[in-house]
């Protein structure tokens, strides 16, 4: 059994032996964790998280870009139980479904953009994700051209962690871990910053979105259209780094989906749900995708939740000639999960937070966080709605950034931990994606603790 020993540790010791003796987890190197153990996050309100020693953080991550309406909303706590009480489990299959389920795909209806008034309903992300090459692959197939297989997706994409999730991303730590499945291929991704380092001279910006789009079209051409299914990407890329394209980017992407007869998929898992300051990123770059995966904010991660928006015209075809669709999971439309999500959509629209992320927290968020710019370590800012990233280079001036061994993020990230906030760090770039729910006094306080977390990272390297 190998028990961890507990007597006479304090909470927090116990919590962490336990954990290191017994969890194994995600994107976590148990060899580093064998040196410093786990911090133990024990409680939170409002932006505010609470560790095991009684020490307040504030969560500029949402969680893992999720908690969009803030911890402890009694609206989705009550949800909740009122719904494990009624009816805890109930599926989907064999033609049942339960209120929730039913009541939540009207509301996503509604919240969606107008050619989409279908959901399919998963617990994650990445089980959106697989169920997108499912529909994508049968779509091709009803239309009697199974040869049309083959998805495009972008480097340094993160579509989720299944075998199949992770062949759609474009993270090649994890391709190395598992290999790609067939009829999977990544492009550029837009990213000015990383080309521009790369180049070493002078990049314009729009021009180089215009390439990057052209590498799907270049892509089309060399595979042959009528072997591609789709094209997948996030609005804007999140765990790559928050990389926003240039804005010549998404008008010409779709322009080639549309020239070659090609699906265009949106993964809206942390776009959507008002982050951009629209509803769904796809809002912000008027994209009309045929296929949207949601999660995370879709129920503000307080149950996993997720799904696939489906638009108008693929529907007609699953219904009018596609038979049975032999796909589905235990959980989808989990009465209790869609009950909180049916719970945080209307807490959403009763406060209007969509709107107020765009006319008023984003405008600030971004305006502040721009003047992190002047840190000598800080590259670049970049940011849309409640998304931002500062770049942390060795070189300003040139655009030169720092030796990947020297670990210059993951030093500023372990900062943020002992000064009361939490970043994530992408490589060097030090990502935000807060709550939407921030006020501009936690703003305050969030640019307030990055100045000094900054100095101390910078001080720590010279
Ligand atoms: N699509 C996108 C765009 C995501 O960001 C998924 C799909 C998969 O969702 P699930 O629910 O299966 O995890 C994600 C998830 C990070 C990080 O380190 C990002 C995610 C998940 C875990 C870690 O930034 N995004």
């Amino acid at each position: 059994m190998n028990q961890a020993t507990t007597t006479d540790m304090s909470n927090t010791e116990k919590w962490q032996s336990l954990d290191t003796a017994h969890h194994l987890h995600p994107f976590t190197s148990h060899k580093d964790l064998l040196q410093k153990p786990p911090r133990i996050i024990e409680s939170a309100t409002g932006v505010y998280l609470t560790d095991s020693d009684g020490n307040e953080l504030l969560d500029m991550m949402a969680g893992l870009w999720c908690v969009n309406m803030g911890y402890g909303r009694q609206e989705l706590i009550d949800a909740a139980s009122s719904q494990i009480q009624q009816l805890p489990y109930y599926n989907a299959f064999f033609k049942t479904s339960t209120p929730p389920a039913a009541e939540l795909s009207a509301l996503l209806s509604e919240v969606a953009p107008a050619h989409i008034n279908h959901t399919f309903f998963t617990s994650s992300g990445s089980e959106a994700n697989d169920t997108v090459l499912r529909l994508v692959w049968r779509y091709w197939d009803i239309l009697g051209k199974p040869e049309k297989r083959v998805v495009i997706s972008r480097k340094n994409a993160y579509h989720g962690s299944t075998i199949a999730a992770s062949s759609l991303g474009g993270m090649d730590d994890m391709h190395a871990q598992g290999g790609i499945i067939p009829d999977v291929v990544h492009v550029e991704q837009p990213n000015w910053f990383a080309k521009r380092c790369e180049l070493g001279t002078d990049l314009d910006r729009e021009e180089f979105g215009r390439q990057a789009a052209q590498s799907i079209a270049d892509k089309i051409e060399e595979l042959g259209a009528d072997k591609v299914a789709a094209f997948i990407a996030e609005p804007i890329q999140g765990a790559g780094g928050v990389i926003v394209p240039p804005d010549s980017y998404w008008p010409e992407v779709k322009r080639i989906c549309e020239h070659y007869g090609i699906l265009l998929i949106a993964d809206e898992v942390i776009c959507g749900f008002g982050r951009t300051g629209e509803w769904f990123g796809t809002d912000y770059y008027d994209l009309k995708p045929d296929l949207m995966p949601i999660a995370k904010g879709l129920s503000s991660g307080y149950l996993p939740i997720g799904g696939v928006l489906v638009a108008d015209h693929v529907m007609d075809l699953l219904t009018t000639r596609g038979g049975e669709l032999n796909h589905g999971y235990t959980y989808s439309g989990h009465p209790v999960c869609a009950a909180v999500a049916i719970a945080n959509i209307q807490l959403m629209q009763r406060e209007n937070i969509v709107q107020t992320v765009r006319e008023s927290t984003a405008p600030y968020l971004q305006k502040r966080l721009r003047e992190l710019g002047d840190h000598p370590l800080v590259g670049e800012v970049r940011g849309v709605g409640m998304f931002g990233a500062l770049e942390l280079v060795a070189d300003k001036e040139n655009y030169i950034k720092f030796d990947k061994d020297l670990g210059v993020g993951g030093i500023c990230r372990d900062h943020c931990f002992d000064n009361g906030i939490i970043m994530r760090a992408v490589g060097d770039a030090m990502i935000i994606s807060p709550p939407l729910v921030l006020q501009a006094a936690d703003i305050d306080v969030f640019i307030e603790r990055a100045w000094k977390c900054l100095d101390l990272t910078h001080k720590a390297i010279t």
